[in-house]
């Protein structure tokens, strides 16, 4: 592209579509890096390599073994596993410190050179109360880590000894309620403190306060909060968690979480909270923040644009690419692309998507509209095509020799929305994510069609489903939607895979 058309472009945000929420950002030189929560799914925390901020590509998940990750059918309900890292780099390599809330985990650190992996196994912080966990470190080389509450304490990154208790620090309202998400920095002459509060919904926002040392006093800053889009009838909705980074040529940004909702009220989102970038201006020794926009102005600085994404995944390497996540786990008797060449294979144990150890293959839905399409080979077994948000809210598309189905559930409410006779052998199977035109106070966000593609190519539709079903406002929660390939019953080969997004 040259520096005209570049002036002239601007580029999508967020930065990082789809279910992505809590980014926590680090620059070492010139590369910058991005974690987010990953809750039930396994792999964990998805990290993100960029040399532009605009331009994100998946090199990996810190959490890829499961002696790194306890994600337990019994222990970690929906929502629950993983929540909100911290990345940094500081004595020449890469800190990753976490919250696992599954039952017996709690607070826990990782440590890498490659961002990419692998990553350590854990050492555990039992003594670290709360989530949220920052990590920051004084000029004598002391470690603090700060948690949601908002109160600190100091460590030994390399052991996960904790000395004294922890101490309160600052938040930023009486009335604000959930102050969480701290990141503690060193700038200039000040430590900044930055937070999120009022809830990760749509009162969300970012504060900050600043104090000498990096244990306090802090003092707010009278602009509080430095972003939210409560009360406004802004496309970005609930940002807020945020985290700063400074280029190399002195200008800041913020990455945060943010929403999009569609169709009437409330406003449905139905990809989760994802990551957006913003820019951020110092003014009087305080941040401040642009508004979060579903576009960016092209940078002053050169594109460096990563691989791009293909549609098709042919299941043709020995390992599932980065962005292949699963339900709590990936045994490799459950889940191979090795048992039969070029095909994904899965073997079902718990019966349907209902079941918190179905087994499952999924990616994440990064674009309002969009088509997915699989061919399924069901001869030895039931499986399936869903969108999934939970155990509790999914639609399906299920194959079994000689039949389809479409299936839904919404909380309580099972059914079995149509059927129908095909001819034995593969099928493709087929989601189409489409926009509504017209839209009232009344209409959802989006519809589902479910259906099956004819040998000569055309789509078939058996079901057209209202989204709203499918999204945060309805089933509650902290994750977006992910389609995915399962098994129900016996064992199900997946030829390929295909993700597209598509106009509208
Ligand atoms: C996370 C908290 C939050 O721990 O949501 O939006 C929680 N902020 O900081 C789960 O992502």
């Amino acid at each position: 592209m040259s520096d005209n058309q570049q002036a002239d472009a601007t580029f999508p945000n967020p930065v990082i579509p789809g279910f992505h929420p809590d980014p926590s950002i680090c620059r070492v030189g010139d590369d910058y890096y991005i974690v987010c929560s990953s809750f039930e799914y396994f792999p964990g925390i998805p990290v993100f390599h960029s040399r532009d901020l605009l331009h994100w590509t998946q090199i990996g998940n810190a959490l890829d073994r499961p002696t790194q990750l306890r994600l337990t059918t019994t222990g970690t309900r929906s929502s629950g596993g993983i929540y909100a890292p911290t990345l940094r780099h500081h004595d020449g390599r890469f800190w990753l410190i976490v919250t696992n809330v599954t039952e017996g985990v709690g607070n826990i650190l990782f440590t890498a050179t490659d961002p990419a992996g692998p990553w350590s196994d854990p050492i555990h912080l039992p003594e670290v109360p709360s989530i949220d966990p920052d990590l920051a470190w004084d000029e004598d080389g002391t470690c603090w880590c700060t948690v949601a509450g908002i109160s600190q304490v100091r460590i030994d990154p390399y052991t996960g000894e904790t000395f004294g208790p922890p101490h309160k620090l600052w938040s930023a309202g009486a009335d604000a309620k959930t102050p969480e998400a701290p990141h503690l920095y060193r700038i200039g002459d000040y430590w900044y403190l930055l937070i999120a509060e009022g809830g990760t919904e749509r009162c969300h926002g970012v504060s900050i306060a600043r104090g000498r040392t990096p244990t306090g006093p802090f003092e707010p800053c009278p602009d509080n909060p430095i972003l939210t889009h409560r009360g406004t009838d802004r496309p970005v909705q609930n940002t807020g968690h945020a985290d700063l980074v400074q280029r190399p040529d002195g200008s800041w940004w913020m990455v945060c979480l943010g929403v999009r909702p569609g169709g009437g009220s409330p406003g449905w989102h139905v990809l989760g909270r994802e990551t957006f970038l913003t820019p951020v201006e110092w003014v009087d020794g305080w941040p401040v923040v642009g508004e979060v926009t579903p576009e960016l102005p092209a940078p002053a600085w050169p594109l460096v644009p990563g691989p791009v994404e293909a549609v098709r995944d042919d299941f043709d390497l020995g390992e599932l690419r980065p962005q292949w996540i699963s339900v709590r786990d990936r045994p490799a008797e459950h889940c191979t692309t090795k048992e039969r060449s070029g095909w994904l294979t899965l073997r079902a144990r718990g019966g349907s998507l209902d079941e918190p150890d179905i087994v499952f293959v999924g990616r994440r839905q990064q674009h309002l509209t969009c088509e997915v399409r699989t061919r399924i080979d069901p001869a030895e077994g039931r499986g399936g095509l869903a969108v999934r948000l939970d155990e509790e809210h999914h639609y399906e598309i299920e194959a079994s020799e000689g039949e389809v189905r479409v299936l839904s559930r919404i909380g309580p409410l099972r059914s079995v929305v149509e059927s129908r006779s095909v001819p034995a052998g593969p099928v493709v199977l087929g989601v189409r994510v489409l926009g509504i035109p017209l839209r009232d106070a009344l209409t959802g966000p989006d519809v589902l069609a479910l259906g099956i593609e004819e040998p000569d190519g055309a789509f078939t539709e058996l079901a057209t489903l209202d989204g709203r079903y499918l999204s945060t406002e309805v089933a509650g929660g902290f994750t977006g939607r992910v389609f995915g390939m399962y098994a129900a019953s016996g064992t199900v080969h997946f030829d390929w895979f295909d993700y597209e997004q598509s106009a509208s």
